[in-house]
């Protein structure tokens, strides 16, 4: 589909425009990730690169695995040259939604970890303010015991609509990489992004918010007329 094409469009042009031979590269999660990894594979192969792939996720270290890259992790590469993953939407200062995949917290640690952190994403991510496309919230991951009043405290302070995340091919909630839970915060107007992402992230019982704030240094976004955009 259109989409698809939109994420290889995005995928590869970070890639290639950002991975060079000896370097630590942090590998995000979903769907538009994989034509990076794709990219990846088939450069290091071609040029027999030195790259040490460092994943956020389990899906990632799959990934990584399949592709018969170099697995890595922090404790070995914990300042990274660049982080490439995707999202699920950007506004006008490249502040970000993540964590539609669940995965939201090492993606945001390796983000942090990398001199560059490049993001992928389809024309559809493309807003001028969060929430624009993007209807399914912010995702908070939480400590399972703190879920009720981490809602309540959110819903109070904040206002909108604050749901569990349900699993689809498991009984009962969505469990993270980290054995943790998820909450979606349906808001329900524009915020001061960074203030509010201190501020829920300070509520005792929340592991990491979903909002990528003043951390994207550039977006490709894959466009339907087969071009591809990019924001700084
Ligand atoms: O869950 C995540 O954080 C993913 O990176 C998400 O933000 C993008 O996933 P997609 O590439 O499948 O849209």
């Amino acid at each position: 589909a259109m989409a698809e094409k939109a994420k290889k469009l995005a995928g590869y042009a970070a890639v290639d425009n950002h991975v060079q031979d000896n370097q630590a590269v942090g590998v995000g999660s979903g769907s538009t990730i994989v034509y990076a990894v794709d990219r990846l594979a088939e450069r290091v192969k071609q040029e027999n690169l030195n790259i040490v792939c460092v994943p956020t996720s389990f899906q990632a270290r799959q990934l990584i695995l399949e592709h018969g890259l170099t697995l890595s992790d922090l404790d070995r590469h914990p300042e990274l040259d660049v982080a490439i993953d995707g999202a699920d939407e950007v506004d006008s200062e490249l502040n970000l939604i993540k964590g539609g995949g669940g995965c939201l917290t090492q993606e945001k640690i390796v983000a942090g970890c990398a001199k560059r952190f490049i993001v992928i994403a389809d024309y559809r991510k493309d807003s001028k303010a969060l929430g624009e496309q993007w209807k399914k919230g912010v995702p908070i991951e939480v400590i399972p015991m703190a879920y009720v009043p981490v809602t309540r405290t959110i819903a109070r302070r904040f206002g909108g609509v604050v749901v569990l995340r349900m699993a689809v091919s498991k009984a009962g909630p969505v469990v993270t990489d980290n054995g943790n839970f998820i909450l979606d915060w349906k808001f329900d107007q524009v915020h001061d992004w960074k203030s509010v992402n201190t501020a829920i992230k300070m509520i005792p019982g929340v592991v990491e918010t979903g909002l990528f704030v003043e951390m994207a240094e550039r977006v490709y976004f894959g466009m339907e007329d087969g071009t591809v955009g990019v924001r700084d």
